[in-house]
């Protein structure tokens, strides 16, 4: 299992969310947060990220993070594929982002 992360603005000053992720070099991309208590950490699926108006999230390791299932045979830690963003607005963004092993770690 591979994971990316990302840096998501919302430079309009309408509220939005950020609901689905997609690429054509994954199955499926879904949100996790990693949820950490005491010495152990798992990983929940989130429906929405909240993105208030002007605000910005960072997707990173051992928070959000976008889990990458049934990646392609050639997809490896160091490359990057293309993603798209789609917004609770219906606005899309389409962003670059590199790939990392089993990152998911706490
Ligand atoms: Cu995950």
């Amino acid at each position: 299992m591979s994971v990316a992360y990302a840096d998501i603005k919302n430079s309009s000053d309408e509220d939005d969310a950020l609901i689905r992720v997609s690429s054509d070099a994954v199955r499926a991309i879904e949100i996790h947060e990693t949820v950490t208590s005491g010495n152990s950490g798992s990983m929940v699926e989130v429906e929405r990220v909240d993105l208030p108006a002007g605000s910005s999230v960072s997707l990173k390791p051992g928070g959000l993070h976008l889990m990458l299932i049934g990646p392609r045979d050639d997809l490896v830690a160091g490359t990057s594929i293309d993603v798209r963003f789609v917004f609770e607005s219906g606005s899309e963004m389409d962003m670059r982002v590199p790939v990392i092993d089993r990152a998911d770690r706490p």
